[in-house]
């Protein structure tokens, strides 16, 4: 016996389209890609100021005498010290340079520390969400092949733990790949010694696609919303999303004074890049994390640490400023309020801005790559009426009709973009990417969008997917799972807009003949869908059941009508 880790090999990061050289000779020819790679940036944010303040958050790895998290405080060298002992541990746990770690923490300390530390030991982070359960975890760790599982068995929401093991044993009886090993981020990290530390430190890249330049390979598996089963994974590459981040920072003007509050899901693509954490670590700003999203919660924080810039979706923004409003309260030291993730409404922003006194900056992001952003420099009409422009001059939008026919300029149409931080294709997804991409490599976005002045406004939506929250679920997975269902004899998913949230998850069955789901209809697919193990906020929140689904006098209409049609029916 011994106490040495298993290792186990896994396999290679598979091929995966990325952007042809003849784009790539032009992004790097404009200085748009550098050859830096995500590591190597991380490290270089750490040691320009050392002695900055860089993360307040709770930290689920120091406790009180109650068990309740603490408050944690990392100066920029502290965080380099902590990210590299994160690298050790999972390291010594087995992950090899090139591996895939599924991260799925909270808004904690721990957070950046094991973000750093994967980086750091070569591996490649896919951004799992604290609401992933079993049904998407087996996915993500099946696809990637992924050698760790980074979670904490102090998170609430569930038993991560034994989430760990029941995925643990999902992938034993699957037999595909060797399930990952577990990483309980609560348990305290052992620090460095002064040696090591001194130690000359700089981690290594894998060579993951035909690029000779470390800084064009995949870096990380984002996760899209996805429009058809499970998430997409989204592969990113170092550059290209660096780009991004610096063309951000620029933008929305982040300095070494910024004092940035982290409250959407750290996870999240915003929350990474638009300038996000990646962001405020260029510029060696300070972070601050939000144990909830709470205005309680943010308005404190805001004033005992001099926040000066946050991000949110619709619904929270809404959320905070009636609070505000309510309970009187004043937030001097914030000056700007990002609104993305989802549809803002122009009065909704004016009330905002006006209760909150702060200026409003909209988002219109992707994790698939292109991001804009409404300019300091716009005037009010276009803050509060577009969702702003991209970032980079070389991004490439085109707006057509469903012909793929450009539209007049002004009009409506579906958002098709290519650029020097967009993907070429998912990971893994043949299928999917030969309807996804055109085949000069644009992204359907699937947004309908028109021009409105120099700046993008969003104008509706054509894919068949559900915005809560700004937590994006595609119709089909939830479809599937209930046409599983051994009474559902048909069933059709919608979502139903909603003040608080944005839009709600509404199922729609259709018995199957002497099935019945009884007087709650909505608790018995909430228990169905449950011991699914789905993210809770993909669950139906409304259920009606219905003899027949409704039809036009010409007989079949398309699944998308139905929809409508049925959402329609809901909300009146
Ligand atoms: P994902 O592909 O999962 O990263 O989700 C990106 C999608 O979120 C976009 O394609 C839009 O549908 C939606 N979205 C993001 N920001 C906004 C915004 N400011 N206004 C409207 N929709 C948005
Ligand atoms: O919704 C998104 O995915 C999103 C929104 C704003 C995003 O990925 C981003 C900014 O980068």
């Amino acid at each position: 016996m011994t106490d040495a880790p298993a290792y186990v090999e896994r396999s290679p990061l598979a091929p995966t389209p990325l952007i042809p050289e003849e784009f790539a000779a032009k992004y790097r020819e404009a200085g748009y890609w550098v050859d830096q790679t995500i590591p190597e940036f991380l490290l270089d944010a750490c040691r320009a100021k050392p002695h900055f303040p860089a993360l307040v958050a709770l930290s689920h790895a120091v406790l009180d005498e109650t068990g309740k998290p603490v408050q944690v405080r990392y100066s920029y060298g502290e965080l380099e010290a902590a990210g590299r002992a994160a690298a050790k541990r999972l390291i010594e746990a087995g992950v090899q340079p090139g591996d895939r770690v599924l991260l799925q923490l909270p808004n904690i300390a721990e957070y950046l520390v094991y973000l750093l530390g994967t980086f750091w030991a070569s591996a490649l982070p896919v951004f799992c969400l604290p609401q992933h359960r079993l049904n998407e975890l087996s996915h993500f760790a099946t696809r990637t092949d992924a050698a760790a599982h980074i979670y904490s068995s102090k998170a609430t929401g569930t038993n991560f733990s034994q989430l760990h093991e029941d995925l643990v044993e999902t992938l034993s009886a699957a037999g595909e790949v060797a399930p990952p090993v577990g990483i309980d981020a609560s348990v305290p990290l052992q620090p460095l010694s002064e040696e090591e530390l001194a130690e000359p430190f700089m981690p290594g890249v894998i060579q993951n696609t035909d690029s000779t330049r470390a800084s064009e390979q995949v870096a990380f598996l984002q996760l899209s919303g996805g429009t058809t089963g499970v998430s997409k994974l989204i592969p990113r590459t170092h550059a290209a999303y660096l780009y991004s981040v610096r063309g951000s920072v620029d933008i929305c003007r982040i300095h070494a004074n910024t004092t940035m509050l982290i409250v959407l899901p750290a996870a999240h693509n915003f929350t990474m890049s638009s300038p996000g954490i990646l962001g405020a670590m260029c510029a060696s700003a300070k972070m601050v994390f939000a144990g909830d999203p709470s205005p309680q919660t943010a308005f404190r924080l805001i004033q005992m640490e001099g926040v000066t810039f946050t991000a949110l979706v619709p619904p929270l923004a809404q959320a905070w400023a009636a609070s505000a409003e309510r309970n009187l309260v004043e937030l001097p030291s914030l000056r700007t309020l990002q609104v993305g993730g989802s549809k803002l409404s122009p009065a909704v922003a004016g009330t905002i801005a006006q209760t909150l006194k702060v200026d409003i900056q909209q988002v219109f992001g992707m994790a698939e790559g292109l991001v804009n952003y409404t300019r300091r420099e716009d005037d009010p009409y276009l803050q509060f009426n577009t969702q702003g422009r991209p970032i980079s001059p070389d991004d490439e939008v085109l707006i057509v009709d469903d012909n793929d026919q450009p539209v007049a300029r002004g009009e409506s149409g579906h958002l098709l973009t290519r650029g020097p931080y967009t993907i070429r294709g998912y990971y893994l997804e043949e299928n999917a990417n030969r309807f996804g991409f055109t085949e000069d490599g644009f992204y359907r976005t699937g947004d309908i969008v028109r021009w409105n002045g120099p700046n993008l406004e969003v104008t509706g939506r054509a894919k068949d997917q559900i915005n809560r929250n700004g937590e994006k679920i595609a119709v089909d997975e939830i479809e599937d799972i209930a046409l599983a269902h051994p009474d559902v004899f048909d069933a059709v998913v919608l979502g139903l807009p909603d003040e608080t949230v944005g839009e709600r998850v509404a199922l729609v069955l259709v018995p199957k003949p002497g099935a019945s789901f009884g007087e709650n209809p909505r608790r018995t697919m909430h228990e169905y869908f449950t011991a699914a193990q789905l993210a809770d906020f993909k669950i139906p929140e409304r259920v009606e059941v219905m003899d027949e689904l409704p039809t036009t006098n010409v007989g079949k209409i398309s699944r998308r009508e139905l929809r409508a049609l049925l959402a329609d029916m809901l909300a009146s």
